[in-house]
């Protein structure tokens, strides 16, 4: 036995004249109960509303554009007797135990909702813990389906959420397309984020362009709560810089190959120099300028530390620079700037220091011109004159390699059967493992050791 039921818009709280947007059914379809049937959107929510009933879609009393309120026909369909039992049962149940059939943000708005991330929408408002718990769960993400899929899929209306349509909608995605991972095939939003991922990765070049990252929303966190508080904005130089040190930090496969060079004789003869010069005035050299030289050298015998990553015409290349330009970080009151050396192989030690000392008033004034901070092709950034035994310095892209220095600090050194002091510098180099491999940067900073413990080496 069977009879016919009309469905009706239930209780939808105090929402009225809401306009249809949506018709997820039609005439002859099978429906199980909890399917939804029509969508709803106020200014407030978007609200689904699902069959009371499982059985047969007969006739349809809205359209897209009507407006409806609790009450107003929806459909009718054919019920067996033996579901219309069952449906009261539900209905009983659903009376102790209130279902979810609302979208999230009508539910929260009066209040009633917790957010159940099995459900579409869920990824909008829901908390840390239980998007962790969300996404350590055993669903998997969606796939692009092929061509013979696609077909059969334009068949069947996607089982979406009005939540998910409209994110897919913002996104401009196809959901006949995507495949739910949700019951029954339902598409969630993170079918959606998946579906979007993978066809960004497929365009994607070699991963040298653009990156996306599927993570967790930033915590905002009420500080005030915990204690007396101050807002102070980065300056303009820190959010320029900041964006930059992010993509490169999270684009670049960095390593940092940490080693020592003895510099003890470079010191002796820097000490020396220096006190000649103040007698006349001249410029101070310092380490940073015996660096410069010194990394120009072991970058003309490994040149892939001087070099690019080119994806431009859709292949890895690798870009050698014949030219040694060498960026040096400065640390200024407004934040970090990397003023740039140029053609450090033509120079000598003397002409690096007096442009190292020049650019770094100019930096530290704010006086800098963006060419001066342009065409490095390696760079070097010492926290010697500061302290610190070792860092992980960030790759300054699209260079592949930057070199970082510590304080250098007297160490007993076991030579000739004695332990003798001897200064050492502590090298740190950051490389990009796409281009240089372990064993090339663990050559690069020993050549580099050893050319600073007998400058004499740089000459060949
Ligand atoms: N070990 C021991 N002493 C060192 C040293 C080292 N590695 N490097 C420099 N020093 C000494 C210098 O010899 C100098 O001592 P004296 O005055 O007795 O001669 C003193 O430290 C100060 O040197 P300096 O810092 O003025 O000069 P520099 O050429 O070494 O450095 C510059 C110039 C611009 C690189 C530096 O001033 C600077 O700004 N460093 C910070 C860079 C930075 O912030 N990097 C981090 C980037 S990532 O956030």
């Amino acid at each position: 036995m069977s009879e016919i039921k009309k469905v009706r818009v239930p209780d939808i709280g105090d929402f009225k004249d809401v306009p249809v947007i949506e018709i997820l059914v039609k005439a002859g379809d099978e429906l199980a109960a909890e399917d939804s049937l029509i969508t709803l959107e106020s200014d407030k929510a978007t609200i689904e509303v699902p069959s009371p009933y499982a059985g047969t879609v007969k006739t349809i009393s809205v359209k897209v554009g009507d407006r409806v309120s609790e009450g107003s026909e929806i459909l009718s369909m054919e019920v067996s007797a033996e579901h219309t039992d069952e449906a009261a049962k539900a209905a009983q149940s659903e009376q102790a135990e209130p279902p979810e059939q609302t979208e999230r943000t009508a539910s929260s708005d009066n209040g009633q909702d917790k957010a159940q991330p099995e459900h579409e929408g869920a990824a909008d408002t829901v908390s840390a813990e239980q998007a962790s718990a969300y996404r350590g769960s055993a669903r998997q993400p969606s796939q692009m389906i092929s061509a013979s899929q696609d077909s059969k899929q334009a068949e069947v209306k996607p089982h979406a959420g009005p939540s998910v349509r409209r994110f897919a909608r913002q996104l401009g995605v196809d959901l006949s397309k995507v495949i739910g991972s949700g019951p029954k095939q339902r598409i969630l939003k993170e079918d959606v984020q998946a579906f979007v991922k993978q066809a960004l990765s497929k365009s994607q070049n070699l991963g040298v362009g653009g990156g996306g990252f599927d993570l967790l929303p930033w915590p905002h966190v009420d500080f005030a709560k915990f204690g007396p508080i101050e807002l102070k904005s980065l300056t303009r130089i820190k959010q320029i810089s900041g964006a930059n040190l992010h993509r490169n930090w999270v684009m670049i496969p960095h390593v940092t190959q940490f080693d020592e060079a003895d510099i003890t004789d470079l010191e002796a003869l820097r000490k020396e120099y220096n006190e000649n010069q103040q007698a006349q005035a001249g410029t101070k050299l310092t380490i940073l300028a015996f660096l410069m030289k010194a990394a120009t050298a072991a970058l003309k015998k490994f040149p892939e530390f001087n070099a690019s990553l080119d994806s431009s015409n859709g292949e890895a290349n690798l870009v050698i620079k014949r030219y040694y330009h060498l960026g040096f970080a400065v640390d200024t009151p407004s934040g970090l700037v990397v003023p740039v050396i140029r053609d450090i192989d033509q120079k000598g030690v003397m002409m690096i220091a007096d442009e190292l000392g020049k650019l770094s008033s100019l930096a530290r004034e704010g006086k800098l011109k963006p060419t001066d901070m342009q065409g490095a092709s390696f760079t070097i950034s010492s926290l010697g004159g500061i302290g610190g035994t070792a860092f992980t310095p960030i790759i300054n892209a699209p260079e592949v390699a930057i070199l970082g220095v510590s304080r250098a600090t007297l160490k007993p050194v076991y030579r000739n059967g004695e332990f003798v002091p001897r200064l050492i510098l502590p090298l740190s180099l950051s490389y990009d493992h796409r281009v240089i491999d372990g064993a090339s940067a663990a050559r690069f900073t020993s050549h580099l050791a050893s050319i600073l413990a007998d400058m004499r080496l740089a000459l060949f």
